[in-house]
C-alpha cells in the first residue's frame, strides 16, 4: 500500500514536471475565467415551489403564440437538499415524471423555452446511478425552464470504456435529431445540487462541476475541466470534439480542456456556492480501469487535436429507443484496433 503511494506520488511529479516544461499547466491557469462568470443571481427571489412536484406541466406540443419564458425562470429554488428515496426503482421515476415526453423529451407548456440543451450521458452498467440522476436532473432542468432532451450513449460489450468516443457519438445522434443550441456532457454519478447553475450554453465552453463533495466542495486543481462540461455544437466543432484514443479513466477531460485553450477560447465557470454536485460513491468499474498509458496521450494533444477528434466516424449504432425518461442509445466503439477487430 506504502509502495503504492510512493509510486503514485511519484507519477504524479513526472507527470507534473513534464507538464509544467510543456507549460501546458500555466497556460492552462490562464484559460480560466472568474469564478462568479455566469451564476445567475435569484437571491432576491421569493421561492414559490417546494418539492420536485411543484413543476407538473401537462406533456405536448407548445401552443402557437405562447409568450417566452422569463429570462430568469420564476421556478427556481437554489440549493436543494438532496433526497434519495430508498427502493426507488425507475418504473417509480418514471410514474413521477408522466409530463416527460418519451424520449426523455421535456419543454415548458405555458411559454416557450428560451434555451435547448442536450444532456449527453455516458454509460455502462451503471443502472442504480441513471435511476438517481433521472430522478433529480429531470425537475432540475424543468425549473429552468429549458426545452430538453436527456440522451444516455450506452456502450455495448465488454471492452474497456472509452467515454470519450461515447461523447462523440452523441452529438452526432442528438444533432441528427435536432438542432440543439447546447451539449451538456454529464457524468451519469453527478447530481446538480443547486438549479442556479442554469444548463445553457455561453460565448465559452463551461465547466459546470467546479465544487463536488468528493473533493471537498472545490476544484481538485486550477485546469480540472471533469464531469460536467457543455459546448455549442460550434464551440464543440471548433475543438474537434473528445479525442478517439483514451480507453479506461482519466484525461479524456484534461485533453478536452486543453483542447479549449489550443482552440483560443476560454472556459466559464459557475460559482463554487452554485456550481455544486453530489457524487454518488462507487468503485472503479471493472471495464474502466485507470489508463495507465494517459499521460503519454495528454503530452500528445497539440499534435492530435486537429488530427483526431468528432472528424472520425469512430462508432456504430446498435440500437435507438426512446423510453420514458431518456433516449438509449447503444454504440459499438470498437476497440483500438478498430470497429470490428479479428477474434
Ligand atoms: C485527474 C484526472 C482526470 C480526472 C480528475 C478527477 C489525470 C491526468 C494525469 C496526467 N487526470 O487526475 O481525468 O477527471 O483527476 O478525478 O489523471
Amino acid at each position: 500500500m506504502v509502495k503504492l503511494k510512493v509510486v503514485s506520488c511519484l507519477l504524479v511529479v513526472v507527470v507534473y514536471m513534464v507538464l509544467s516544461e510543456l507549460a501546458f499547466l500555466d497556460y492552462l491557469q490562464k484559460m480560466f475565467q472568474s469564478p462568479k462568470k455566469y451564476a445567475v443571481d435569484i437571491s432576491r427571489r421569493n421561492y414559490m415551489y417546494e418539492g420536485y412536484g411543484d413543476v407538473h406541466q401537462t406533456k405536448g406540443q407548445n401552443k402557437e403564440g405562447l409568450p417566452l419564458c422569463p429570462m430568469t425562470s420564476p421556478l427556481l429554488r437554489g440549493g436543494i437538499n438532496l433526497t434519495f428515496p430508498s427502493e426507488l426503482t425507475l418504473a417509480k421515476v418514471e410514474q413521477k415524471y408522466p409530463h416527460v415526453e418519451h424520449g426523455g423529451r421535456y419543454r415548458p407548456h405555458d411559454c416557450q423555452a428560451r434555451h435547448h440543451t442536450a444532456i449527453i450521458i455516458p454509460h455502462r452498467d451503471r443502472e442504480h446511478h441513471l435511476k438517481l440522476l433521472l430522478y433529480h436532473l429531470h425537475p432540475f432542468l424543468q425549473r429552468q425552464q429549458l426545452d430538453y432532451s436527456i440522451y444516455v450513449i450506452h456502450q455495448a460489450g465488454n471492452f474497456t470504456f472509452n467515454k470519450a468516443r461515447l461523447m462523440n457519438a452523441g452529438v452526432r445522434e442528438a444533432m441528427q435529431e435536432r438542432e440543439w443550441e447546447c451539449l451538456f456532457f454529464h457524468d451519469v454519478d453527478l447530481i446538480p445540487i443547486d438549479d442556479r447553475n442554469i444548463y445553457v450554453c455561453g460565448s465559452n465552453p463551461k465547466h459546470a462541476a467546479v465544487a463536488i463533495n468528493k473533493f471537498g466542495f472545490k476544484l481538485p486543481y486550477d485546469a480540472y475541466f471533469g464531469g460536467v462540461t457543455a459546448f455549442t455544437p460550434q464551440q464543440y466543432r471548433t475543438i474537434n470534439g473528445f479525442p478517439n484514443n483514451y480507453w479506461g479513466w482519466g484525461c479524456e477531460d484534461d485533453d478536452i480542456g486543453l483542447r479549449v485553450y489550443m482552440a483560443k477560447m476560454r472556459v466559464q465557470r459557475p460559482s463554487l456556492e452554485v456550481g455544486r454536485y453530489k457524487m454518488i460513491r462507487h468503485n472503479h468499474d471493472k471495464g474502466n480501469s485507470v489508463n495507465r498509458e494517459r499521460s503519454k496521450y495528454l503530452v500528445n494533444a497539440p499534435e492530435n487535436w486537429k488530427r483526431d477528434g468528432l472528424n472520425k466516424d469512430m462508432y456504430e449504432v446498435i440500437s435507438r429507443e426512446r423510453l420514458p425518461l431518456y433516449t438509449n442509445i447503444t454504440v459499438n466503439v470498437g476497440t483500438p484496433t478498430g470497429l470490428h477487430p479479428p477474434p
